[in-house]
């Protein structure tokens, strides 16, 4: 075998760590962190180094797919078929209906290069600025913030700035999650000096506030009066810098009698923290020589998501705490490739360069350097209005690319709704298995991690090569290539006879093309090439013509790209969260991150141990909440919004407050029936149109859902997955998950108001292999309960308990220790459902480190053994490699008791 080793990037998150990938040229064999690369210096997260295990073939588009009817079934076709199909219906439709009745949806997991080629697609050969992205859901107000604040969409800092920080505000960002390998950056830098201050706001306490000097638990959706609050103190104690003010700044006055209402007393109380904790946030602020904040959703997804970038850029701008090492408003980019979507200008409202759809001059630009006459001056539909506009169909034809919306869109019934009745749906996919795929007229493949070149840009403006390990599989091509072999069909209908807009062969002539429109603009990275990246390793723009090195700070002379050239302080007042509590809707839903999965779930989805550390969908609930409802751990409620309901299990989670709720945004209709994203709400940010996926009204409601399934099915489980859901699809309740790691299994958890008919479950027994062979079995047709268990070479490797399922945990156990033992033939043949003695209600063990697969278990009695944190990494291993969990280690050594030292 040829092993060889690709240095490219991980696909997941905005930290942009560069990746090795080692594999034999047909197949990805491992990962390991990239030691030369300038984001992680060779350190990777639980996800980016288990990339290697996701990835499913099984579970991948392979060829091209089209339906003639939505009634019908898609099947396998050819690429010139599919691509032939899609720019007739494309090209009549344009016609007929005029180029706003199509539209691209695009995402910021895209390369640039693929970016770049859509977004030409769209303005210059169809017409329409009918393209937008799902950075839209994601960093369209940060986008907002640094252009109204700072005059240009551009993070000002550098990831060493977090090292020489003397104050870091994390603020609605769970980086210990979201940006691990950013987080472990920070802690080593806080361990090495402890007097640098971290503070975290956040309405959850988080794993991030383990690092914490202060946690401000807020009230959601109340950031932009702790920020007033913050500078009204800053201002009644002159922790100012007037000489900043003075050169560089403008709007001072008109903010100050804004926040002169901002008294501590009435931000302390709309914010729910206490007076000391506000005024010691805003000391540290004030007084440190430098002041880092970033921030991440918790400020960006909500109504006043521009209003709270504004307001926290204010706190810099006050302070002088901008262009110096260890300063600045860093907001975290949450996609990989959400900088390179904001470059190229893949927001409905932009254009490549940093510029504007709707200014004439940069509109006339960009279409001479096309060589187009024009570029659509008509206002572009941004990702809500889009799908709004689809279900009153005004929408004919839709181009989805690389992202999932019928999961990560709010109001789901809706969004549905609009694919529904969309006539003509193309979704260019990686994965086939995606709630969005069901309603895809033309499936495209798309190569995916490891399988395509191209470029990136990471939080901190860094741009790296993303390199190609191996061939796609199947006949998926990558992204690029997709985009110009459509246009090139497209441009022969639309501009018969006239010179090609896509002449691309390779990526790198359309980073080539693309870099020219960034020349003379605030991002201008005319400099850089893919051979250049070769030659010199990632580079942070600005990176003009002829520069030997790429900028690590902007503004460090104080001049800003605004007309004027000084930053301005926006005064926008405080305005709260869309959904109030109320007295139909008395809980918040918030909605976020866990640490091992990755969105909508298609590539974390697949790899078992990902399960490990959360295995099924929970509602976080306060235990106070649980009490006055009157449920218990694990009980299953209907959790209604005013769009629509989910039920789902419960647990105890005292890291939010009474009054507010958690739940997880990655469980889409495919592993909890409904998904998530039902119940959110589709307002919107005046601006930056950003939907307040944050925040929700919500309420609890109990069910009857007396008779329970539980399955196990180990093998196959991409094919078991597709094989069981719709069996499922009848019952109230579903939720599907993985587990184990070198035998994976499938799981499945339904619930409902009275038995199946009794050929569902036979169908079920029979696709899990329990109709025959050495299977053990007990029925009781009376009270419609059976379990069946099948034990292959003295191990079970399936289970299907039906009526009741209070064994589940303890037969599950028994799965995974491969162990059958005299218990379990008593249990199987007796009409009790309960499991033996005391193993009732034993709950899964959770595995904390995902690395060195060590549970929370293990954990514990290592801690009651009298192990310190060194202790537990050197016995057990765990926290040794990643780092993601020992922020949950430390927990829980600190809510152990401590051994009693006894000295003699
Ligand atoms: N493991 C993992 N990492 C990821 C991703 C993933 O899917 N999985 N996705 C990537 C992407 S695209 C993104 S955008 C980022 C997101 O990264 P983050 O924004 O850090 O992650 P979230 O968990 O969505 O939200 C962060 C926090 O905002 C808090 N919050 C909610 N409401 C408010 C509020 O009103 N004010 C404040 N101050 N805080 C609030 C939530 O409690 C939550 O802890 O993560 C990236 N990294
Ligand atoms: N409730 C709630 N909802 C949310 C959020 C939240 O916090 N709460 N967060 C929002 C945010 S910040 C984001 S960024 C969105 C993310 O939402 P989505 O964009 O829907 O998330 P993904 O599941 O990452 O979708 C990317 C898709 O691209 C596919 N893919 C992977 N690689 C490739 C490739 O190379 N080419 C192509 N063509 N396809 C590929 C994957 O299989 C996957 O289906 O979710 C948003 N939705
Ligand atoms: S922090 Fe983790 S998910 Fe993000 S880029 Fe690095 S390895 Fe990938
Ligand atoms: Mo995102």
């Amino acid at each position: 075998m040829n092993r060889q080793t690709t240095a490219s990037t991980c696909c997941y998150c905005g930290v942009g760590c560069g990746v090795l990938i080692e594999h034999d040229g047909e197949r990805i064999l491992g990962v390991s962190g990239d030691p030369t690369h300038p984001a992680n210096f060779g350190k990777l997260c639980s996800k980016g180094s288990s990339l290697h295990l996701t990835g499913d073939l099984t579970a991948r588009a392979l060829y091209p797919e089209l339906r003639l009817g939505k009634d019908l079934a898609r099947s396998r076709t050819d690429w010139d078929t599919a691509l032939e199909h899609a720019a007739n219906v494309f090209a009549d439709t344009i016609t007929e209906h005029g180029p706003d009745s199509v539209a691209f949806y695009i995402s910021g997991q895209l390369l640039t290069e693929d970016y770049y080629s859509f977004n030409k697609l769209a303005r210059a050969l169809v017409g329409t600025n009918n393209i937008d992205s799902n950075s839209r859901l994601c960093m369209s107000s940060a986008v907002v913030g640094y252009k109204r604040s700072l005059g240009a969409d551009a993070p000002p800092c550098s990831y060493e700035d977090l090292e020489s920080s003397d104050c870091v505000l994390i603020v609605g960002s769970n980086m210990a999650y979201a940006h691990p390998v950013l987080f472990r950056r920070l802690e080593e830098a806080k361990a090495l000096r402890p007097q640098m201050k971290v503070i975290v706001v956040d309405p959850r306490r988080t794993d991030t506030c383990d690092l914490a000097d202060l946690h401000l638990a807020i009230l959601p959706g109340t950031d932009v009066a702790l920020f007033h609050g913050i500078l009204h103190l800053l201002l009644w104690e002159d922790w100012i810098d007037r000489d900043f003010i003075q050169a560089h700044t403008e709007g001072l006055a008109e903010l100050k009698k804004l926040v002169h209402d901002y008294t501590p007393q009435m931000v302390s109380q709309l914010c729910g923290i206490n007076v000391e904790q506000l005024r010691q946030c805003a000391q540290w602020i004030g007084t440190s020589p430098s002041f880092l904040s970033l921030w991440c959703m918790g400020l960006n997804q909500s109504t006043a998501g521009s209003a709270k970038n504004s307001a926290l850029i204010n706190l810099h701008l006050a302070t002088g705490t901008l262009g110096r090492p260890g300063c600045g408003p860093f907001s975290l980019t949450g996609q990989p490739n959400a900088m390179g979507g904001r470059e190229t200008g893949s927001l409905s409202n932009l254009l490549p360069g940093h510029r504007e759809a709707a200014n004439p001059e940069h509109r006339a630009e960009v279409a001479a350097y096309w060589g187009v006459e024009q570029l659509p001056a008509n206002t572009g539909l941004t990702a809500i209005e889009l799908f709004e506009q689809m279900r009153a169909g005004k929408i004919k034809a839709l181009w989805i690319a690389c992202t999932n919306p019928a999961q990560s869109l709010p109001d789901q019934n809706t969004v549905r709704q609009a694919l529904a009745a969309c006539p003509f749906v193309v979704l260019q996919e990686a994965f086939r298995t995606t709630e969005t795929a069901a309603f895809a007229d033309l499936l495209l493949p798309a190569a995916s991690w490891g399988e395509k070149e191209g470029s990136v840009t990471n939080s901190e403006r860094r741009i790296s090569h993303v390199r190609r390990a191996i061939v796609p599989p199947g006949e998926a091509r990558p992204d690029w290539a997709i985009t110009v072999d459509f246009a090139q069909r497209l441009e022969r209908r639309l501009r018969p006879g006239k010179p090609g807009l896509f002449a691309f062969e390779q990526p790198a002539q359309i980073f080539d093309e693309y870099k020219q429109l960034t020349r003379g603009r605030d991002l201008d990275l005319s400099g850089i090439s893919h051979a250049l990246l070769d030659r010199i390793g990632p580079q942070q723009w600005p990176f003009p013509d002829n520069a030997k090195a790429g900028t690590t700070r902007l503004y460090t002379d104080g001049v800003f790209p605004t007309r004027n050239g000084r930053a301005r302080f926006i005064a926008d007042p405080y305005r709260a969260a869309k959904e109030q509590r109320d007295a139909r809707f008395p809980l918040t839903l918030i909605t976020g991150r866990l640490r091992d999965q990755w969105h909508g779930m298609s590539r974390t989805g697949t790899a078992a141990q990902l399960f490990g550390h959360v295995s099924e969908a929970l509602l976080g609930l306060h235990p106070d909440e649980l009490r006055r409802h009157r449920f218990k751990e694990g009980d299953l409620v209907s959790l209604k919004s005013r769009r629509g309901n989910v039920i789902v299990a419960v647990t105890s989670d005292d890291s939010v407050r009474p009054g507010q709720a958690f739940l997880p945004m990655h469980w889409g209709d495919r592993f909890l029936k409904g998904g998530v994203n039902a119940l959110t709400q589709p307002a919107f940010d005046p601006l930056s149109k950003q939907p307040e996926l944050k925040h929700s009204g919500v309420r609890l409601e109990a069910v009857q859902l007396p008779w329970q399934l539980f399955a196990l099915i180990e093998g196959d489980v991409q094919q078991h997955f597709e094989a069981l859901r719709p069996l499922c699809e009848g019952f109230a309740y579903v939720s599907l998950s993985l587990a184990g790691r070198e035998r994976p299994a499938l799981l499945i958890r339904a619930a409902h108001g009275e038995a199946p008919d009794l050929q569902v479950l036979q169908r079920i027994d029979q696709l899990l292999g329990l109709n025959d062979g050495p299977v053990m079995a007990y029925d009781d047709p009376r009270r419609s309960i059976g379990k069946r268990v099948k034990v292959e070479k003295g191990r079970i490797t399936a289970i299907r308990l039906a009526g009741e399922t209070l064994a589940r945990h303890w037969l599950q156990s028994l799965w995974l220790e491969g162990r059958t033992d005299e218990q379990l033939r008593r249990w199987l043949l007796a009409p009790l459902s309960a499991p033996p003695g005391n193993a009732a209600g034993t709950a899964s063990n959770k595995t904390l480190c995902n690395c060195k697969n060590v549970s929370e278990s293990a954990v514990c009695a290592g801690i009651t053994r009298g192990l310190d944190l060194n202790g537990l990494k050197q016995e057990l291993g765990c926290g040794t490699q990643c780092g993601s969990c020992v922020p949950e280690i430390k927990r829980l050594l600190a809510s152990s008791p401590q051994p009693i030292a006894i000295s003699l």
